[in-house]
């Protein structure tokens, strides 16, 4: 994909708009979704080091739980996993989330709402919205109100946006990736972030339970419609073994790279009864659209859902949508 200008134009305003918001308030709240990836983790702390450097207060928190290998991350430490009922905010932003119950289901904190998102299911929950779907990554857009503000992007924000962008393109490899992609990664190489570290933080720091949890993943792999859909899922028993905070990193989209998938769904049994699944596709079929019929979105080629009810039921339910997509939408060429 190429993207003509490194300047979102179309969301002009908004950017402004964003750095007004972040120059007059003072107490700030920055929010991500629950089971943080790199590029919420990298958002959250872009923020952070901006808000300090602007001599603004700012708290982090997402609800968890956070990966062991993010924990190693300049900042990491700052994001808090309880929410303080207390905190007197007057800005909230809230960063890669779909929704506002992505955050806190129930609870508001008080101030004006930011919004800023690149799921293609964003609802626009916000006072102030900035979803560009075609954005790579929070952390590209997060740039682009930076640059606009012309404030310093000192080597802590470039690492972190890096961190963001590293993370959601799958290493530069996603449909996601194009020159604006590269673009900004090299601005923020140019500003220190160094790519060997922060790769080998983001993909070759596994926990020895989280590759026990993959193998057992892996060794039991269910194909259908010829081989155009594969699944996997871990239940229960397997995480109160080896726990929670090990769920294998990026599986799901390792199942996508079997020969002949073209989609492929990873399960997850829920404590709180029900299921949790990802989904990833190739090429033009939109997973969201499966995603959606459960209640869940995303991206189109990355999407999830979280539904409570039978496990067992709900997967299969899931699955006999993802064979009716697949019915109805013929082989990719490749
Ligand atoms: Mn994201």
């Amino acid at each position: 994909m190429i993207k003509h200008a490194l300047y979102p134009r179309a969301f002009s305003k908004v950017i402004r708009k964003i750095g007004d918001i972040l120059k007059s308030g003072r107490i700030f709240f920055v929010g991500g979704h629950v089971r943080p990836d790199g590029d919420c983790i990298g958002s959250l702390l872009a923020f952070y080091f901006l808000l300090k450097n602007m001599g603004k207060q700012a708290r982090l928190y997402t609800a968890g739980p956070i990966p062991e290998y993010f924990r190693l991350f300049p900042g990491a430490d700052k994001i808090e996993t309880s929410f303080d009922k207390n905190y007197p905010s007057d800005v909230c932003i809230f960063v890669d989330c779909g929704s506002r119950d992505r955050v806190i289901e129930g609870e508001r904190p008080p101030g004006i709402f930011v919004n800023i998102d690149h799921h293609k299911s964003n609802d626009e929950f916000a006072d102030v919205n900035y979803v560009d779907p075609e954005a790579t990554a929070v952390g590209e857009q997060i740039y682009h109100i930076i640059t606009a503000m012309r404030e310093t992007v000192t080597p802590d924000i470039a690492s972190s946006i890096y961190l963001s962008l590293l993370s959601d393109t799958g290493g530069f490899r996603f449909s996601n990736t194009d020159n604006v992609t590269f673009s900004v990664a090299a601005e923020m190489v140019k500003h220190g972030a160094d790519p060997a570290r922060i790769a080998e933080m983001v993909f070759e720091n596994r926990t020895p339970e989280s590759i026990t949890i993959k193998g057992k993943a892996l060794s039991d792999l269910h194909y259908e419609c010829e081989g155009r859909l594969v699944w996997s899922e871990i239940l229960q028993d397997t995480y109160k073994q080896f726990g929670e905070e090990n769920e294998p990193e990026s599986l799901v989209g390792e199942l996508r790279g079997v020969s002949g998938v073209e989609i492929s769904i990873l399960f997850h049994e829920i404590q709180e009864g029900g299921m949790r699944a990802g989904l990833r596709s190739r090429g033009a079929l939109d997973v969201s659209e499966i995603a959606f019929q459960m209640g869940g979105g995303g991206h189109a080629n990355a999407s999830g859902c979280y539904v409570k009810g039978n496990y067992a039921a709900l997967r299969d339910r899931l699955v006999s949508f993802a064979v009716e997509y697949l019915e109805k939408n013929k082989r990719e060429a490749r």
